[in-house]
């Protein structure tokens, strides 16, 4: 548990790639660069180490996450940006269609805002049980967009968390690194989350959804 200053470790990976992406749409310190589709999903696809603790309760939340990514990641050498890949949406008027790469977009990035929200929480209390942090972070950020269904499964889910313990035991951090990394994940995150949500409303697509 020695707490060294440069790791290698999941979380720390995730920071990492995260960063990447907010340094390119925060080109110029404003949010307006063009991301790129495969750099989007390949610091996606690294949040899923992060499903590998979770237990096999979620293992529906892995596969449904896991497929949207990989499903973009196809499309990207088509589509090359998510701009255009919301402008073929727009054209064909499939934004919302399921399926759409403008609906996977949206999902993936509702999971990302899970992960910031979830990370948040975990660090403004210490309680031993993740049950709080996660199923407040779920309300927020999914379950208005989730069926009755979905959203009763997730419920059942949470009686089934590892504890806070474990799960930093699992990630191989302690409370000290856990901090930071999830700190820059947050941090990072944000205006990746900023710029997802002005693609759509720039073209007068609402977010209700
Ligand atoms: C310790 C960490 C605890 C976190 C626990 C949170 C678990 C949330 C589980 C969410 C399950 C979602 C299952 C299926 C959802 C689908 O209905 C929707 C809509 O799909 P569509 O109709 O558009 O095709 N799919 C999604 O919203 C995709 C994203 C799923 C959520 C990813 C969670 C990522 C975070 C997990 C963190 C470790």
């Amino acid at each position: 548990f020695e707490n060294l200053g440069s790791r290698f470790t999941p979380l720390s990976a995730v920071a990492d790639a995260f960063e990447e992406l907010s340094a390119v749409v925060n080109a110029a310190g404003e949010i307006t660069g063009d991301l790129d589709l495969k750099s989007f999903c390949d610091a996606c696809s690294l949040v899923s180490v992060l499903f590998g603790c979770l237990g096999a309760a979620f293992k529906f939340a892995e596969l449904e996450y896991c497929s949207k990514v990989s499903s973009l990641k196809a499309a990207s050498t088509t589509y090359i940006t998510l701009n255009r890949a919301l402008d073929f949406d727009v054209k064909n008027d499939t934004v919302r269609t399921a399926g759409s790469l403008s609906r996977q977009i949206r999902r993936v990035r509702q999971g990302i805002d899970l992960i910031a929200t979830l990370f948040q929480n975990f660090l403004s209390s210490y309680d031993p049980s993740l049950k709080e942090a996660a199923s407040s972070a779920y309300a927020k950020t999914c379950a208005p967009y989730h069926t009755w269904a979905v959203r009763t499964a997730v419920s059942a889910g949470m009686y089934a968390l590892p504890t806070r313990d474990q799960l930093l035991l699992k990630l191989n951090e302690n409370e000290e690194s856990a901090n930071r990394e999830m700190r820059r994940f947050i941090k990072a995150s944000a205006p990746i989350i900023e710029y997802i949500d002005k693609l759509y409303t720039s073209r007068n697509i609402s977010l209700d959804w």
